[in-house]
């Protein structure tokens, strides 16, 4: 008989009392629901001083911005704290410290991170972190390659695959990336005026085909243990720091799957600055978000080689100039599945305050109509945009 039950505000400090490993639990003493995301319940505890002190998420039995009419498994609980709590094994620095959970409730309990801020809200406000580019590629370095068959013995490898299964959460993507904003479904959600836009990625033969191949290699290639949705929204900064939550969609799959969801919301920002800011700032804006984007796929190539260097246990995948041709996939599959998140973000269903927060809704219409196009580009170039130089010229070309 399960247990679980959905917890009020003094549920979760109770929990938090029993289960926070906090010196003084008796000094916890009150909780706010700060969830602002699709599918949790996420409490931030207080303590009698007014400070917050640790993090209660919990998992709702269906997805909360839709209701219960669309049902969703409590597992993701459990693969959200292992994914995180693997995650943090390779990248303490950048992963969130999960430092309990419990299956049955689809409870955990991670570090107050009140110090940092949704990375999101600060790329629409047009803030800057220099350093973040650099840690994104640190934290996808070092997590990918270290659940990948490079490090991981066969045995484990497999054993860590099936303890990672997590076929409802990917059924959520393989829907709204690859089905969805390409064929007419009542989720899709896009303006009127850019009917014929989407009319015409339905009936693009050369696209379809190429994310059937992008939705194929997300079913079928086992290669790391992915965050899974690892988008600016998943994603806490502050001065020199940054650290990743959220891995409910946590499954190994392609690694140019989260390589490309980090670098692709830069890309949605990039395309929504002219709309959210003055022209000067939004043009600097920009600039800042390309290098960014630079400063993640540099960091991740060159720290991957690195690590591929020193650790491949495996005799065949170390071979001299293996791990530079394996990147060579990871980079096509980066594009590609950058592409489907431009796309999914604009068409279908889950749509992103970058967008929300354009007042003017002409600047609004045009922000999403390049967003779309760039997309689309990317989908259909992979194969010839050899590196992050030619896809910066791109995009800047594309303008
Ligand atoms: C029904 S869930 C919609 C989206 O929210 C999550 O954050 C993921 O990005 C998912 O695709
Ligand atoms: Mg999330």
């Amino acid at each position: 008989m399960s247990q679980y039950r959905t917890f009020n505000a003094a549920d979760a400090v109770e929990y938090a009392q029993q289960f926070g490993g906090v010196d003084d639990p008796s000094a916890l003493v009150s909780a706010e629901e700060i969830g602002d995301g699709n599918l949790n319940l996420v409490f931030k505890i207080f303590d009698n001083q007014g400070r917050s002190r640790v993090v209660v998420k919990q998992a709702l039995p269906y997805v909360r911005c839709v209701g219960e009419s669309w049902p969703l498994t409590l597992d993701r609980a459990r693969l959200e704290a292992q994914t995180l709590i693997e995650h943090y094994k390779h990248c303490p620095q950048h992963t969130v410290n999960v430092t309990h959970y419990d299956a049955e409730l689809a409870v955990m309990v991670m570090e107050d991170l009140s110090s940092h801020r949704i990375w999101r809200s600060e790329l629409v406000k047009g803030a800057y972190y220099p350093q973040a580019g650099r840690q994104v590629g640190e934290y996808l370095a070092q997590t990918l390659f270290h659940t990948s068959d490079f490090f991981l013995h066969p045995h484990k490898k497999k054993a860590e695959v099936a303890r990672f299964i997590n076929p409802e959460m990917c059924e959520i993507t393989e829907d709204l990336f690859f089905n969805d904003p390409f064929i007419e479904h009542e989720r899709n959600k896009y303006p009127a005026a850019l009917e014929s836009l989407v009319v015409s990625l339905r009936s693009d033969d050369a696209l379809k085909i190429a994310v059937a191949g992008l939705k194929h290699r997300f079913f079928a290639d086992a290669e790391a243990l992915l965050h899974g949705d690892v988008h600016s929204g998943s994603i806490f900064v502050a001065d020199g720091s940054l650290k990743v939550i959220d891995a409910e969609f946590g499954y190994f799959g392609p690694i140019g799957f989260d390589v490309g969801s980090a670098i692709g919301n830069l890309l949605i920002n990039y395309c929504c600055l002219p709309g959210l800011l003055a022209p000067r700032e939004a043009a600097e804006g920009r600039e800042r978000r390309l290098s960014d984007v630079q400063d993640i796929c540099n960091q991740f190539a060159s720290r991957f080689l690195e690590l591929a260097k020193e650790k491949t246990r495996d005799v065949a995948l170390a071979y001299p100039g293996y791990a530079e041709s394996f990147l060579r996939k990871v980079w096509r599959d980066t594009l590609g599945y950058c592409g489907t998140e431009l796309i999914r973000r604009t068409v279908g269903m889950s749509h992103v305050a970058d967008f929300k927060q354009i007042e003017d809704e002409t600047m609004r219409i045009e922000c999403i109509r390049s967003c779309i196009t760039l997309g689309r580009t990317l989908i259909l170039a992979a194969d010839h945009i050899a590196d992050v130089d030619a896809l910066i010229a791109r995009i800047r070309q594309a303008g």
